[in-house]
């Protein structure tokens, strides 16, 4: 409720500080009863209040939970994450995503959910998505775009993703084209960019982020182990995943605009400057054919360009590739 999300704004802003209750209930017309209720609700959501006579309510530790009022305290943008539909556990938020950009939902609209139960990578792989462990979220972007320019939109997010975990823990990860994150050689992010399009114009991009933050081992299931790993396992400490979605979403709409207005040039340097794939002999496994050749590099298409070992050279638009050493 509007009364709810006011209240916990207060309490947020006020550091610890008393919140009046009667201010509230007078600014909207309500008894003291009925924020106390509120109170009520929020304790049961995991927030810890504390209460002093005649002087109101004070925040005592917000829980470990991606909703919404806990990402916006940190955000800094100026539309991605103004509306955020916030899920204990979902399907897949791309799904939920897609019925919300269908219905008109507006650019920059997130949804996060703390579990998903059929979470998807590509070409509908299964996405291992724990409950209360990592980020699952779609953002519905409305770019100024042609279908031709979205699949570079992947390769926007995997900068605004590696400019986020760089500052939020310090730590340099690598690109693996097109979409995956990779620390030490293991998997912390996945991304999922799908359309909804005219021929000549995109109606809105799903982009779908999906990233390992406080998992143990144990929380991957076995298959994993070898290939994935989470921010905490890197890095040794839980990490605040409301603040690092603050971030991701704050790069996200710096590059997505940097894009729209000066094309791809800017995020290939970016993106390069991240690669762990440039130089590196290739196997592109698409969907017809197995290649191998040397990364030269991307193109100012974001498309992927491969030295074939008799000397030609080979553009590759969508593949899953593996690196040699
Ligand atoms: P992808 O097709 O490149 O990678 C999928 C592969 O990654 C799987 O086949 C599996 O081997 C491996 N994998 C599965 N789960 C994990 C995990 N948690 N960590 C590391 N590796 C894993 C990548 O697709 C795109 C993933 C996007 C996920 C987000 S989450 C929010 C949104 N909702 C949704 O359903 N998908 C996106």
């Amino acid at each position: 409720s509007i009364v709810k999300n006011e209240l916990l704004k207060r309490l947020f802003e006020a550091e610890g500080e008393p919140v009046s209750g009667q201010e509230i209930a007078d600014h909207y017309g309500l008894s003291r009863t009925a924020i106390w209720k509120y109170v009520k609700e929020l304790e049961e959501e995991g927030y810890e209040i504390g209460t002093i006579r005649k002087k109101g309510y004070f925040l005592i530790k917000s829980p470990d939970r991606v909703n919404e009022a806990n990402v916006q305290k940190y955000l800094t943008t100026k539309n991605y994450g103004k509306y955020i539909r916030y899920f204990e556990t979902c399907s897949s938020t791309q799904i939920i995503a897609h019925e919300e950009a269908q219905n008109g939902a507006l650019d920059g609209t997130v949804i996060i959910s703390e579990e998903q139960t059929a979470g998807k990578g590509r070409m509908a792989r299964p996405w291992s998505s724990v409950s209360g462990k990592g980020i699952w979220m779609s953002i519905i972007i409305r770019p100024t775009l042609t279908p031709q320019q979205a699949p570079q939109m992947t390769l926007v997010a995997a900068v605004a993703v590696t400019r986020a975990i760089q500052e939020m823990t310090g730590i340099d990860a690598d690109i693996k084209w097109p979409n995956d994150i990779l620390i030490g050689g293991k998997k912390i992010t996945g991304i999922l960019t799908e359309l909804q399009s005219d021929p000549d114009q995109v109606k809105a991009i799903i982009l779908g982020i999906g990233m390992n933050v406080n998992q143990d081992e144990e929380d991957f299931p076995d298959e994993l182990h070898a290939i994935a790993t989470s921010l905490k396992r890197v890095v040794g400490n839980p990490i605040d995943r409301a603040q690092l979605i603050a971030k991701i979403l704050g790069f996200l709409e710096l590059y997505t605009e940097m894009y729209e207005k000066h094309g791809f040039g800017p995020i290939k340097i970016l993106w390069e400057g991240f690669s762990n794939t440039t130089g590196k002999r290739i196997r592109a496994v698409m969907l017809n054919e197995t290649i191998v050749g040397t990364a030269l590099g991307i193109s100012n298409e974001g498309v992927l360009e491969l030295k074939l070992d008799d000397g030609s050279i080979r553009g590759i638009y969508s593949a899953d590739i593996t690196i040699s050493k």
